[in-house]
């Protein structure tokens, strides 16, 4: 897929705000500072599209973005950071699961986790509700920019057995180098997002 066009359509802090949209969506789900925001810069090839940071809890809200006039992206807030305190951690959670419940256009969730950790508890329940919801979930290791490749694969053959799912199913990516550009594009395509732009 091509990206021939990308624009910001909306923030909204709670679920009676989201907008209806005719188009398939897709989301990135992640705990804070795995790089969502990023990831979709690097993909839609914007590089300011979505406000990044080295600071976790840059994203507060639900951004929706329409790509190529057909195609809905959203950025959600992330969950989770080991140095916040528990309130901020868990404030977000309501919010991402109102998401998953509210979007009958969802066709895939991208599930970011930083190729240096470990998933946990918020994964595996994200994994949980989303299956309940029969929305598929394409698991993605970011910033792998940070190993080599024989280092990559140790850390996704971790991450996929922490999942229960199989080690040919995770994603590479990297904002810094557009690692795994064209395989996520590909499964936006897959997924509904080609007939949906044509
Ligand atoms: N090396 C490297 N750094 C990255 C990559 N992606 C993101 N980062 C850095 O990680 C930090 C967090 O990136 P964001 O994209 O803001 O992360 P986020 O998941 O949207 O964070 P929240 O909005 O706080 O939940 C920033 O300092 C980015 O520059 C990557 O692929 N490689
Ligand atoms: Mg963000």
């Amino acid at each position: 897929m091509k990206v021939k066009d990308v624009r910001f359509l909306k923030s909204v802090f709670s679920a009676a705000s989201f907008p209806e949209l005719p188009y398939p969506e897709f989301a990135f789900m992640g705990r804070s500072n795995v790089g969502k925001s990023s990831l979709i810069n690097m993909l839609t090839g914007k590089k300011d599209l979505v406000k990044t940071g080295s600071r976790p809890g840059v994203t507060k809200s639900v951004n929706f973005f329409i790509m190529n006039g057909g195609i809905s992206l959203v950025d959600l807030p992330g969950f989770g950071y080991a140095k916040l305190p528990a309130s901020v951690r868990s404030g977000f959670l309501p919010l991402i699961q109102s998401y998953i419940h509210n979007r009958d256009n969802l066709r895939l969730v991208f599930l970011l986790i930083d190729i240096r950790r470990l998933p946990g508890d918020f994964e595996l329940e994200m994994i949980t509700l989303l299956a309940e919801r029969n929305v598929p979930v394409a698991v993605v290791a970011t910033k792998c920019d940070k190993f080599t490749r024989g280092g990559r694969l140790a850390s996704a053959r971790a991450i996929a057995d922490a999942l229960s799912v199989d080690v040919d199913s995770i994603f590479f990516s990297s904002a810094k180098t557009n690692d795994g550009r064209k395989e996520m594009l590909g499964l936006i395509d897959e997924y509904g997002g080609r007939k949906a732009a044509e």
